[in-house]
């Protein structure tokens, strides 16, 4: 299946354009006369295929304080003056801690098969280690049960960014890769059950580089490149220390993998050249994550580019680092443009034209074939046994009309056009199980607070009614159909 080529893909679809207008003269396709029958859609996933919504707890929970939950690095970077969009907070975000019987509402009326969501590691142990607080353990399986009494199967991201405050240093710690692990263990150990799809980490460089070199993100360090370097090296690890955790307290059969926005890179014409020169590109940008995890080791052009500021490694640490994994979840937003060229490297990346369409957060090009080539790379350097696309989305300027509608008519559009790339990966025979949309409903969007919105559902923040956009009643044709529509 992987060599049905991207000729023969172009074939394929020619040839059916050329049934489906076969013996049709062009007047009897004018506008209000019957269109010619296609003998199946275009588009259509194959049987089984997972189409879910995704969303964060920091991002959707609000309930900040309640039960017992300990602060994390992302409560005190919001409430720090300056650190976000007019400083705003999930302190009540979408309220999801208690309204989440109304959210599995809105994914049962959409009809889809999973809810990919994140735990708020502080909810469990409020301090990061130490003694676990049953009531934060006690509202996710209250979660999971009303998910799963909709018949929608819960995907569980362990970590998405919101560290517990308590940890000393935070990932500057190897403690924390440690303390994260037991967190897994514990989780797994008493929704193990009925939970069989496990995330250990969401994105590595969010809560590493962003967090501790940029400091864009919680909790707001500029660090020198050794000791970033380390910080990531304990962001794998957690994951590495959590996947055998998690195996260890866990039924066999269950699903382990992670949610990663390895870097996408796109080949600038789809050649050869310059598509090989895209797998390296692939391997060097993704090096200090998900290289390291596929291939057991820190690749020599990271090493070589660190020099002196390289992670240290300790014992056994590469060996837990890549455990094995069952599926790699991708998050798929934008991508990097690839030329091979001639220098050293073999490659350059080039820089977006000033006039590249963008999506309304300037950081989302309108650029699809990004979410073919995500699964394409990944799928050629390393050969996983499933992907999930466990993100992707857009933020749209959503407006309610006088209608009371919101038609998000740009969102459906970077979606719908989403969906045809990934559907050319999946007819290409790489193994996408399943692809949870970003997001479920509008949310905290990190430094953006609320300035951004993501959702398939409008929140209107000061009362949080929830309403479904013209992208949700979209997905539910795309569910119901199983085919991009
Ligand atoms: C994902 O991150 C997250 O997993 C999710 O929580 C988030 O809500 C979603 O995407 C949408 O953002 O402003 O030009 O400096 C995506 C990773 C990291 C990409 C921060 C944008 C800021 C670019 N994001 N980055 S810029």
């Amino acid at each position: 299946m992987r060599n049905i080529t991207r000729r023969l893909f172009g074939k394929t679809v020619a040839a059916s354009a050329a049934t489906a207008f076969a013996g049709v003269s062009l007047p009897e396709l004018a506008f209000g006369q019957p269109q010619p029958q296609t003998s199946a859609p275009q588009l259509q996933f194959t049987k089984g295929f997972l189409w879910g919504c995704a969303t964060a707890s920091y991002q959707i929970e609000g309930g900040a304080k309640d039960d017992g939950r300990g602060p994390s690095l992302w409560d005190n970077f919001s409430h720090t003056p300056g650190k976000t969009h007019e400083g705003d907070t999930g302190d009540i975000a979408d309220d999801s801690y208690h309204l989440y019987k109304e959210d599995a509402k809105l994914l049962k009326a959409l009809g889809v098969g999973g809810y990919r969501m994140s735990m708020s590691w502080s909810r469990v142990f409020p301090t990061g280690a130490g003694t676990p607080n049953p009531k934060g353990l006690d509202y996710y399986s209250r979660v999971v049960d009303e998910l799963m009494a909709n018949n929608i199967t819960p995907y569980i991201t362990l970590f998405h960014w919101d560290t517990p405050a308590g940890l000393p240093g935070g990932w500057q710690s190897r403690d924390t890769s440690k303390a994260f692990a037991d967190y897994a263990a514990y989780v797994t150990k008493h929704l193990g059950d009925r939970v069989k799809h496990w995330m250990t980490t969401n994105e590595f460089v969010c809560f590493t580089d962003l967090g501790y070199s940029i400091g864009q993100f919680a909790p707001g360090m500029k660090l020198p490149a050794a000791q970033v370097n380390q910080v990531r090296h304990h962001g794998i690890l957690a994951h590495g220390l959590a996947v055998q955790a998690i195996r260890a307290n866990t039924p066999a059969g269950t699903q382990v993998g992670l949610a990663e926005n390895a870097t996408v890179f796109v080949p600038v014409v789809e050649t050869k050249e310059h598509i090989e020169a895209t797998r390296k590109a692939t391997r060097e940008g993704n090096a200090p994550f998900l290289t390291a995890l596929m291939e057991g080791k820190y690749i020599d052009a990271y090493l070589e580019h660190e020099g002196a500021n390289a992670p240290k490694v300790e014992a056994g640490d590469m060996a837990a680092i890549s455990s094995k994994l069952d599926f790699i979840g991708l998050n798929v937003y934008t991508p990097q443009f690839v030329r091979a060229d001639d220098s050293k490297q073999g490659y350059t990346v080039v820089p977006y034209p000033t006039s590249q369409p963008k999506m309304a957060s300037p950081w989302i090009l309108r650029a699809p074939e990004c979410i073919y080539w995500a699964v394409r790379n990944v799928c050629d350097l390393w050969k996983p046994q499933g992907i999930f696309i466990t993100e992707n989305g857009c933020s749209s300027d959503d407006v309610i009309n006088s209608a009371g509608r919101i038609e998000d008519i740009d969102r459906v559009m970077y979606l719908r056009n989403h969906l045809t790339h990934l559907h050319r990966a999946a007819a290409e025979g790489y193994p996408v199980k399943g692809y949870f949309l970003w997001s479920l409903m509008d949310n905290f969007e990190w430094a953006d607070g609320y300035s951004k919105r993501f959702g398939i559902h409008y929140v209107d923040f000061k009362t949080l009614k929830r309403t479904p956009k013209l992208s949700a009643q979209w997905y539910k044709e795309v569910i119901a159909n199983n085919t991009v529509v």
